[in-house]
């Protein structure tokens, strides 16, 4: 497998079609190919022992490695500025392969306080049980993130924007304040996209990805990435993934390809959407606030104009009547789809607080502002007046 050494000069769209410069063809295949086989046949004894040695290139088993994985783990890494990536089945697969790949006993994570539902879960009820602790804390103040670090903090971890509330934390400072702690900065980088916002840049040492929302686009598969500028710290977390069976199949790699090809175009329309959807919904009377990083209201509008490269598709909103209110607006849309996921070239909504992120206690979502009357919306690729006509008439129906 070989890679364009030119790619790197090239735009991040121009990388995203080309998925970053990976060469794997064998016949002259312009796709890359579906390499779906569990094994591959070594030509020797010798050979099988060298590889297994880790003394020559060439793939041995599939939960270790696969040539179609390898393209797709090159293009995200190539979007990122990353030495390498590391694929896993789902996004959770990517996060629970890092966590376990470099916590130990007694260690203390600094998570920010909104995350993805299930990440918090799993630091809190599963990594609990093994002697890890973590600190949930509101990030994108930079003091309370210092507050939080302590001697055994191993990793600060962070989603920027966060899921659902579209706060932003600096990555830099947070980078910064990390390494001055020993501990190891990890950004879930899902709500931005490489095409948005690459936190290696900014000093994180691992990126993580569901790449079942942007990169992929399309809400027909799921995966995971994880991805990193050291490449003993990439080993480590290939190794850890390899053990843990995390791995993603070839069919499902092949299929982010395909997606990820068209990233640029969906996330430029996306974001064109959300813009006016967002300051249409700013003027409208049942709404009682917005939260996008393209409105200069945002609290951290200046961070995101710093480290990001557009604003993103998706926003937060408060609806009037509270909880009531979300539920009858989910229960209204028409064109807009009812479903949990985001990052697709449809359309999204849903209701935090009854769905994704209902397992978290309710006091901890007052805390971290996941309010009963919060809204997320995933804006997609549709005709803007579509999408803004149809909140239009769901939101006219709210608090009847
Ligand atoms: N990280 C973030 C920021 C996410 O939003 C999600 C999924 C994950 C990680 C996990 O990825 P997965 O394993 O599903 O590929 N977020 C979802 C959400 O907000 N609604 O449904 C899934």
């Amino acid at each position: 497998m070989e890679k364009d050494p030119s790619m790197e000069d090239r735009k991040k769209s121009t990388r995203a079609v080309h998925l970053g410069g990976v060469k794997s063809s064998v016949y002259g295949e312009v796709v890359p190919a579906v390499f779906q086989t569990s094994t591959f046949a070594f030509p020797s004894a010798e050979e099988g022992a060298a590889r297994f040695a880790g003394e020559r290139p060439g793939f041995i088993y599939t939960r270790l490695a696969n040539p179609t994985v390898r393209v797709l783990e090159e293009a995200v890494a190539s979007l990122e500025g990353g030495s390498g990536g590391v694929a896993a089945s789902t996004g959770m697969g990517a996060l629970t392969t890092t966590f376990l790949a470099l916590l130990e006993q007694g260690a203390h994570v600094v998570s920010t306080d909104s995350i993805y539902g299930a990440t918090h879960l799993f630091l809190e009820s599963d990594l609990s049980r093994f002697g890890v602790r973590t600190s949930f804390v509101d990030t994108s103040n930079p003091e309370i993130l210092r507050d939080a670090l302590g001697p055994e903090t191993r990793l600060v971890f962070i989603e920027t924007p966060t899921n659902p509330t579209m706060k932003i934390t600096d990555l830099e400072a947070a980078a910064r304040m990390a390494h001055e702690h020993g501990a190891l900065l990890v950004v879930d980088n899902t709500f931005a996209s490489p095409y948005l916002q690459r936190p290696l840049r900014w000093g994180a040492d691992i990126v993580v990805h569901s790449l079942t929302k942007f990169l992929n686009g399309h809400s027909d598969v799921l995966g995971g990435m994880v991805t990193a500028k050291d490449p003993q710290l990439l080993s480590r977390l290939r190794k850890a993934s390899s053990t843990y069976g995390s791995t993603m199949d070839p069919h499902q790699a092949w299929l982010i390809l395909r997606g990820l090809r068209t990233l640029a175009l969906r996330m430029e329309r996306a974001q064109e959407n959300a813009l006016r959807l967002a300051q249409y919904l700013a003027g409208h009377p049942k709404v009682t606030w917005v939260r996008y990083p393209g409105l200069p209201d945002h609290p951290q509008h200046a961070v995101a104009r710093k480290q990001m490269e557009g604003f993103g598709s998706m926003i937060c909103f408060g609806v009037k009547n509270g909880y009531e209110g979300g539920v009858t607006l989910m229960d209204r849309v028409r064109l807009i789809t009812l479903a949990v996921s985001l990052g697709s070239v449809e359309s999204l909504i849903e209701h935090p607080a009854s769905m994704t992120h209902a397992a978290v206690p309710w006091e901890e979502r007052q805390q971290a502002g996941i309010l009963d009357e919060l809204v997320r919306l995933s804006v997609g690729c549709e005709d803007f007046e579509d999408l803004r006509r149809d909140l239009d008439q769901a939101l006219s129906q709210v608090g009847k």
